[in-house]
């Protein structure tokens, strides 16, 4: 390390570490906001913790807005909680640019929750941050993964791209729908087929919950139908027996697991002990078939791809000021005298010329 390196802030990463190795609350905390705020020595960080992860399980749970998610969330943190699990609990908000009205909601409804000490609750916003919310909210996972905890729970409003990315990067990944989300094929069409290893209909309590179930695993049958097709047979999988129409066979995403779609009740805990016994089963089977160390070094990949991708942002907009070379050039673009071209190739060619040697 260079004298100039000793000189820097993240100097203090290694009392971080051992507050965080000590497993204490105000260590986990200082981590977090360290890596969440992307705040010098973050990246050390989260290279430390590295060899660590992979021990939680990870629940990405989204739907939505209002279909009972943080109901859902509070009440698998009770069952997980039961059974002597460690659970944390992240709810990102991606619409809202700090932390808003529902998540300060669910704060409060989760507080008799947040008071137990096996039980770790944190609300993300985007702030800003050049590598986005996905990213940050993949490595806060990580961090309490690395901390010990058993299950995170990784909640998300709505159930745009953004959402979906967050919620794909969980070993199990839960759609949350209700009986008044429409059809089935509206829900479909939003690309959480592929997305989702478990269908919820909540509000079970609802006219209409059966009947959404129903329709979502005839859809669920429907594509695997079409996916079979270009199975051959000795792959395992019998394609008269999953291709019936007589009898409804549990639909299929990949060859070994059964999308479940699920009913529940959450504010009553209706269901939830189902799905938690879902999610066990889908853990095992991640791990048994192969698919967890196939996601998992996609996930590695794509962590690779999201940190360059934000170290060059971070070249481009704050070290090579492009925002303010940007801002310089604001009345030329706006006259039209250079073109959004020209200023685009200024502020790469400032990036280009930059230093290198030292990490950013
Ligand atoms: N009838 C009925 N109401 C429920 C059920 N689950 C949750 N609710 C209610 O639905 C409302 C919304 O629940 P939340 O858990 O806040 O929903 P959410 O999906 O987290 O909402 P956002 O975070 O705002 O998107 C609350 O008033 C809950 O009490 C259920 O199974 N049946
Ligand atoms: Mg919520």
């Amino acid at each position: 390390m260079s004298a100039r390196t000793a000189a820097r802030p993240e100097t203090d990463i290694p009392r971080l570490l051992q507050d965080f190795e000590g497993g204490k609350r105000a260590g986990l905390a200082r981590v977090i906001s360290r890596v969440e705020n992307e705040e010098p020595g973050f990246r050390d960080l989260l290279k430390a913790l590295q060899p660590r992860l992979g021990r939680a399980h990870r629940i990405g749970l989204t739907g939505p807005p209002g279909a009972g998610k943080s109901t859902l969330s509070s009440a698998l943190v009770k069952h997980f909680r039961a059974g002597g699990e460690k659970v944390a609990v992240v709810a990102v908000d991606p619409s809202s640019p700090y932390t808003g009205g529902a998540l300060l909601g669910d704060r409060i409804r989760m507080n008799e929750l947040a008071l137990d000490p096996g039980v770790f609750i944190r609300s993300m916003a985007t702030r800003g941050s050049l590598g986005g919310l996905a990213l940050a909210t993949k490595e806060v996972t990580d961090v309490l993964d690395a901390f010990g905890f058993d299950r995170i729970l990784i909640e998300t409003v709505g159930v745009g791209q953004s959402e979906l990315d967050i919620a794909c990067a969980a070993d199990s990944t839960v759609v949350l729908v209700v009986p008044e989300s429409g059809d089935a094929i509206q829900t479909m069409k939003a690309g959480l087929m592929e997305a989702s290893d478990l269908f919820v209909v909540n509000k079970a309590d609802r006219p209409g919950a059966e009947r959404m179930a129903r329709e979502l695993s005839m859809m669920l049958h429907l594509r695997l139908g079409q996916a079979l097709r270009n199975v051959p047979a000795h792959h395992g999988v019998d394609p008269k027996r999953a291709g019936s129409r007589a009898k409804p066979a549990e639909p299929l995403k990949e060859e070994g697991w059964q999308i479940p779609v699920l009913q529940t009740v959450a504010h009553e805990g209706g269901g939830v002990t189902e799905l938690a016994e879902a999610l066990d089963r889908h853990r095992a089977w991640l791990g048994a078939s192969g698919e967890y160390e196939k996601r998992r070094a996609a996930r590695l990949r794509e962590r690779v791809r999201e940190e360059v991708d934000r170290r060059l942002r971070q070249r481009t907009w704050k070290e090579a000021q492009g925002e303010a070379r940007l801002r310089d050039a604001a009345p030329a673009l706006e006259s039209g005298e250079v073109s959004p071209y020209d200023v685009a190739e200024e502020i790469v060619a400032a990036v280009m010329k930059a230093d290198w040697s030292e990490p950013g």
